[in-house]
Formats: C-alpha cells, structure tokens, sequence
C-alpha cells in the first residue's frame, strides 16, 4: 500500500495519542489537513499561529504530554516562534511542526521559502528540517522525545510539501516505535541522592529550590514530600519575579540567612539574582542537580568550592529518589522549615480589608476575594495568571492547586491561549483566567476559538486602562511628569466577547462582581468579566 508523507505525520501522532493538534491552516500543510480525516486527531483551530503554541504550551504543563501545534510556513511559522520563547524557560514539552517550501523548490525562490529551523533554533531545544518522506514518522517521534527529555521544552520539525506530498510504501522502518516518542530518563543514583541529603542534613539552614517543570500541575504534591521526608524547605519557582515572586510572601528575607541551596533542576539565572550577595550569603553553598552538564558548569564557574556537590539528573526522577532515600533518614531542619514556612505563607494583616479608594473602581484584592471561593469549591479549577501588575495580586492570595503563569519568560499575552486549551485537556475543570487589560489584546480573538470548540472559562480582566507594569516603572525611575506612552483606554472588552458569541459582563463594584462570575460561569460560555480597577503596583511583600 502506498501512503503519503502527510498520511505518516497524521497516523504516527494518532498512534502515539498525540491526537489534539492546536493549528492553524495555510498552503503547506493543507495535506495534513486531509490526512486527519479517518485518524483521532483533533484539529483545534485558531485565530494566529502563536495561540497554537501557547496552548500546545499549555496543554503541555496540564497533562505532562507533549503539546503539537501545527502551522503554516513562511509568516506562520514565523508567527509561532514568538511563543515558543515563552515556553522553552517555561519548561513546556511541545513539538511545533510548520509547513515548509519544498525541497525541490529550495534556492529557487519557492513560495514563503525561509529559513525557519534557523529561526526557531534559538528558541527551542532542537530544531531541524525533515530530511525525507519515509522518515517523517521517526523524526517526529525523535522530536517528541526530545521535547520530553531532560529539561523539557519546545521542538520545532519542518515538514516540506513535497515530502508530505510524495508517497512511499507503507514498511515496518516507516513507523517509530512507542519507545521511540520516550521521555529518555536519566535517573539519580542512590550514592548521589544520599551525599545530597547528608550535605542538607549537615547545614543549618538548607532550602531546595525546584524550577518552573517541577512547578506544572499535580507536581506540588511531590515537592511537599520531598518537604515532609526530608525536613528540608523546599520553593517552587517559575516566576520572572523570581525572588519577588508574590506567590513567596518574604522568602526574599529568609533567602539571605541560608547556607545551603539545592539546585533541583533550578537554573542559576536573574530569578535567583544570580545567587550573589546580598541576596544569598557570600558564603552559601550551593548542590546541583540538573539534567544539564551547562547548568552544573555555570554554577562551578560562578561559586567555584562553594559548590559542594552535583549530579547530573532529570528533576522529576531526582525529587521521586530524593523523597524516597530521606524517608529513610530523616534529615530535621525544623525550626528552619517552619521559619522559611512563614516567611512565604506572610502576608500583610491590612490585605485583609483593603479596598479601592476611588468610586467606580475595584482594588485587585477585591476581585481575588470573588474568585477564592469559585477556586475553594472545586479541586479541579484551574487558575491562569497573565499580564503585568494586576495578575501578581491573584498569585499572591490564590493558591489553587493546578495553576500557569507566562514563567520565567515573563512574557505577555498568553493567557487566552492557555485557558482555551486548559478546557482543553479538562472539559470538566472551571477554568478562569486573571490578566490585564493591555495582555487581553494580545490573543482576543480567540474567543472565536474557544466558541467554535465550546470550551468555555472565565477571563477577569484587571481593566486599569494602562500598561501598568511600564508605567510603573516610570513612576519610580523617572518621576510622574515623564509618564507617558503607556495609557490605554478603558474598553468595553466584555462586548469583545459578546460579539463573538461567548458572555460578557461589566463590573464597577464589589457588590456587582461575584454575582456577574457566578453568571459567567452559568453561561456554559467562554466568558469576559471586565472589571475596572485601580491602578496600583503590584506588591512586593516585605516584614520589614
Ligand atoms: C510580549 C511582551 N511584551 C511586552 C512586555 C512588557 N510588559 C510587561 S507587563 C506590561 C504591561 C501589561 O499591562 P496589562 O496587561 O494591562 O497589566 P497591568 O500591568 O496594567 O496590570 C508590559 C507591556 C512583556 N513582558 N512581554
Ligand atoms: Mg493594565
């Protein structure tokens, strides 16, 4: 029998259960289009190629399996590698495949012909164009595994046309073998495992910080073992904030006081502050484990003897190891534990009370005490935080279990991506997304999306009519009289989403808010809750 190079692409994602194809149509993959038919996949289309990645992104961190976007070549492509430069610090598996101008075509000036895998290159893990139509299922599956390997994140695969187009005979050699898609684990040995947890056992005050793929969802229950068994703090951190994070309450404080940190799978960067002094004790030693030779090399050559001890490990298979090797000697560093627990659990009493002064207007705080019972009463909810200033107060007194912010990135934008496909991956779980009015802009139209494939959720916009993260910025650095550039209007955003089928709801008050989620959530529609708010900075949470 023969099949086309599309046939093997749509058969082999089928085969492997990769069946939900966040996409968006163009020339190039038109194939691929008619090759779904007859197959499980599912093609979710969308409004612009870098919604596709995002919620490829998104349904990556969900469900621990790799996200696949789909796209056209030339200028679709080049619209997805933007996102992809959200999800390779964010840790997310996901295979972008893009159209491509023919081989045969190539130097000739083909149709949208451009160099894309040298595009993508900087941005994902590994990126390359497929070499010939009998490969197409065993690339693929070797960019799947990539993406799920080690340190996750992006893989970018070009599939020309003529390859998708040309047919061969269907052979055992064109299809990969389920091993072949991974993830290839690299394990940490017992020997190392206890040299680390004697290292934590010797210090006085040791914390574990573990980054952002130790922070997707259902993995902050494995973290809070490794807690229990080993007596040892231990910080998720995915936040561009990085020790800021308002999700941390003081850690900065405590942060300072350690003597030990364990890298676990955490990178040294500018969310740690690099690990200097005075954020981290001039004589603080540092443990690395990371699947990453580059990491433990960045650390060595930074902390020189300071860093004490290093495996070269994934992070998930090293926490499991680490948990299960100190539930057998307990390490008790409590005292620490429960100081370090406080300072992130702190926030300030006057929180408690805290309203917006101005008449028309809500304080941040205000829409989060309306969201914290909708979250309390399902433990399935899912909460999506996007955006500059506003969106630091949800995730500092919100504290759902399965919850995705933009990372370490710190980019914009992606929220009304991540929510459609959070529905996605649970056509159960209420969905609500927080952002800022300037980030709803961004991905707006796929409201469009999320009607056409009935996947309802809740944005709440902070509608402060302004990019105020940059204004506050030049607040602070320039002085109120050179603020300027950064304003927006107030906009009716909720009839953004009226128009284009899903619900949408006005709020000028507390007193109007909580009955206007309940009926966005009652709609059964994708929902936009336009809530004006003072324009405040976010917090940064100090005891003093
Ligand atoms: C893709 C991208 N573009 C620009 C920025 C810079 N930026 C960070 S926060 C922010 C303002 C966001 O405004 P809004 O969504 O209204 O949230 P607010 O800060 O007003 O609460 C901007 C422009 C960024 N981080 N990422
Ligand atoms: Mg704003």
């Amino acid at each position: 029998m023969k099949l086309r190079g599309a046939d093997i692409v749509a058969r082999t994602l089928d085969a492997a259960g990769l069946t939900t194809v966040f996409t968006l149509s163009g020339n190039h993959i038109m194939p691929l289009f008619d090759a779904a038919i007859g197959t499980r996949l599912e093609l979710i289309h969308v409004r612009q190629e870098a919604a596709a990645v995002h919620m490829a992104d998104a349904w990556g961190r969900l469900t621990g399996r790799c996200g696949i976007a789909l796209v056209s070549g030339g200028a679709g492509h080049a619209n997805s590698v933007a996102a992809l430069s959200t999800a390779l610090p964010g840790e997310s598996p996901l295979v972008l495949l893009s159209g491509h101008a023919g081989l045969g075509e190539l130097g000739r000036g083909a149709f949208q012909e451009l160099g894309q895998a040298d595009m993508a290159k900087p941005v994902a893990k590994a990126a390359w164009v497929a070499r010939s139509a009998a490969t197409l299922g065993t690339e693929l599956a070797e960019a799947v595994r990539i993406a799920m390997s080690g340190r996750p994140g992006p893989v970018h695969l070009s599939l020309p046309f003529d390859l998708l187009e040309e047919t061969v005979d269907d052979a055992p050699t064109i299809w990969p073998a389920p091993s072949a898609f991974g993830p290839q684990e690299c394990a940490l040995g017992d020997a190392d495992a206890d040299t680390i947890l004697e290292a934590i056992g010797a210090a006085q005050r040791p914390l574990v910080l573990a980054g952002p793929q130790l922070c997707h969802s259902g993995d902050l229950s494995a973290l809070r073992a490794l807690e229990r068994a080993a007596g040892v703090p231990v910080i998720a951190m995915e936040s561009p904030r990085g020790i800021n994070d308002p999700r941390l309450g003081t850690f900065a404080e405590v942060l300072g006081r350690s003597d030990l940190i364990v890298l676990l799978g955490k990178a040294s960067d500018f969310t740690l502050r690099f690990g200097d002094a005075p954020f981290v004790d001039a004589g603080c030693r540092f443990v690395v484990i990371d699947a990453e030779t580059a990491m433990i090399e960045r650390v060595a050559r930074e902390k020189g003897a300071r860093l004490i001890s290093s495996a070269v490990a994934d992070a998930k298979p090293a926490l499991r190891m680490l948990t299960a090797r100190a539930a057998k000697a307990k390490c008790g560093a409590s005292a620490w534990t429960e100081d370090v627990r406080a300072a992130v659990a702190y926030r300030p009493p006057a929180w408690e009370t805290l309203a917006a002064r101005e008449a028309g207007k809500l304080h941040p705080l205000e829409v989060c005490r309306a969201i914290a019972p909708i979250l309390a009463r399902d433990a399935g909810a899912i909460l999506v935080c996007d955006g500059g200033e506003f969106a630091q107060w949800p995730q500092a007194v919100l504290a759902p279990e399965r919850r995705i912010i933009n990372g370490p990135a710190g980019s914009i934008g992606a929220s009304i991506p991540f929510a459609i496909a959070a529905r996605a991956a649970d056509r159960e779980a209420p969905v609500i997304a927080m952002l800022g009015d300037g980030t709803f802009g961004f991905h707006m139209a796929e409201f469009d999306t999320a009607v056409r494939n009935e996947l309802p959720f809740v944005a709440v916009i902070g509608n402060d009519a302004t990019w105020n993260a940059e204004h506050q910025i030049q607040l602070r650095a320039y002085g109120a009289n050179r603020a300027h550039g950064c304003e927006l209007l107030p906009s009716r955003y909720d009839l953004v989403a009226t128009a284009l089928g899903g619900h949408g709801e006005l709020v000028t008050s507390a007193a109007e808010l909580g009955p206007a989620l309940e009926r966005a959530l009652a709609s059964g529609k994708p929902a936009c809750v336009n809530v004006m708010i003072e324009r405040v900075p976010a917090p940064v949470i100090r005891r003093g």
